[in-house]
């Protein structure tokens, strides 16, 4: 089998990249990513040598054309993703995660190509603290922010795609994934850089915002479980019961490096915030036999502050920069 990876050298990306060159030793993986500031090549340093690699946009009609007419399957992990950035500047959202999903929606649609659109949680906004609720396939789309407002278009897109042309494609939605390879713009291993360079954590605003954590291996995990076993058609949402608020996952952090967990600093909250995220995964486990393996989340984040100490070469060149940024906006 044939696959194109787009958004290959990004966070999720690379790790699918790996994972599959690890376990799946028949698929031939192509991968197609522009190399934003958020794409690093050298993610995939130790299997290029087992990959083919094509540098460009999701949003080039031509060289889509030309890349899925050579495959089996898509996987379409290629987006903007950070919230804070979408609200800085929304167009290359709007370009990527719009546009460059209709593109490749319009060539596996000529060409029959199994599609795999990989989307968020955030598509159904945020629950409040004491709702006991969690999201499922049916819960109604309400997104906030620039970013996921153009994840969601773009799940509509494959909906829509599906049903009036009859694109062979699913869609899944997944919680707030940590692990190796993360840009330090993020949550986890922002704190996690700026704890090893001595720097206070940055909480937003009081930081009981809660997030579903789940470790990058599960949630790729499920991805070949859905693109083996999923029903053409079908949403599924990928979680692993991982709600935490941002407050407990910094004083954890500081544990883990010993110091005082409330050695941390709060800073300027992110406009429109959202609450709460929670998954209910239950579609997936049951129909297709689906299980997260790293559910220790403590050590996993030990797991994951170890990759960044021995990792310094891939993050320390973009993190001044990062911080350079998040200083003009106060956080
Ligand atoms: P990321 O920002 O780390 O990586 C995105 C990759 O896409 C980069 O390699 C970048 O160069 C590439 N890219 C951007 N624009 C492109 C374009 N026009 N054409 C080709 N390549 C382009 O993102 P991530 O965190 O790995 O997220 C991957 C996917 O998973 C996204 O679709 C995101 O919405 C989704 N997702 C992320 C999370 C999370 O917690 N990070 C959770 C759920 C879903
Ligand atoms: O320095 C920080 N301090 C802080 O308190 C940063 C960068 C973030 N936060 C908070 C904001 C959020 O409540 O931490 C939480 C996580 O923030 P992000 O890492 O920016 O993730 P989030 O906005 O939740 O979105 C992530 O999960 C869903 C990904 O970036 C998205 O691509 C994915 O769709």
């Amino acid at each position: 089998m044939r696959v194109l990876i787009t958004g290959g050298a990004g966070f999720i990306g690379a790790n699918f990249v790996h994972q599959t060159v690890r376990e799946h030793p028949d698929v031939q993986v192509t991968v197609l990513d522009a190399l934003t500031y958020a794409g690093d090549r050298s993610s995939l340093a130790s299997v290029a040598r087992a990959i083919s690699f094509a540098e460009g946009s999701v949003a080039d009609a031509d060289l889509v054309d030309r890349l899925v007419a050579e495959s089996d399957a898509v996987v379409h992990f290629a987006a903007e993703s950070h919230n804070d950035n979408s609200l800085d500047d929304p167009s290359p959202f709007v370009q990527t995660n719009l546009v460059g999903t209709y593109t490749l929606l319009e060539a596996v649609r000529k060409h029959g190509v199994r599609f795999h659109h990989i989307s968020t949680d955030e598509v159904y906004g945020d629950l409040e603290l004491d709702d006991p609720s969690r999201f499922t396939p049916e819960t109604p789309y309400n997104p906030s922010s620039p970013y996921s407002s153009t994840k969601a278009g773009s799940d509509l897109l494959v909906r829509a795609w599906v049903r009036s042309f009859g694109v062979q494609a699913t869609i899944s939605n997944c919680s707030n994934n940590y692990g190796p390879y993360q840009h330090v713009e993020k949550f986890i291993p922002r704190q996690i850089t700026n704890l090893i360079d001595g720097v206070r954590p940055k909480l937003y605003g009081a930081g009981l915002n809660v997030r579903d954590w789940i470790h990058v291996e599960d949630h790729n995990a499920a991805v070949w479980a859905i693109l083996d076993r999923g029903k053409v058609g079908e949403t599924y949402l990928i979680g692993a019961d991982g709600e935490t608020n941002n407050l407990q996952v910094v004083r954890t952090l500081l544990e883990v490096f010993g110091r005082d967990p409330d050695d941390f600093e709060h800073v300027n909250d992110r406009p429109g915030h959202d609450m709460r995220y929670a998954i209910d995964a239950s579609k997936l486990r049951d129909e297709l036999g689906w299980t997260p393996r790293y559910t220790d989340f403590r050590a996993g984040l030990e797991a994951t502050v170890d990759w960044y100490r021995s990792h310094e070469a891939w993050w320390r060149p973009v993190k001044a920069a990062v911080e350079a940024k998040y200083a003009r906006t106060g956080q």
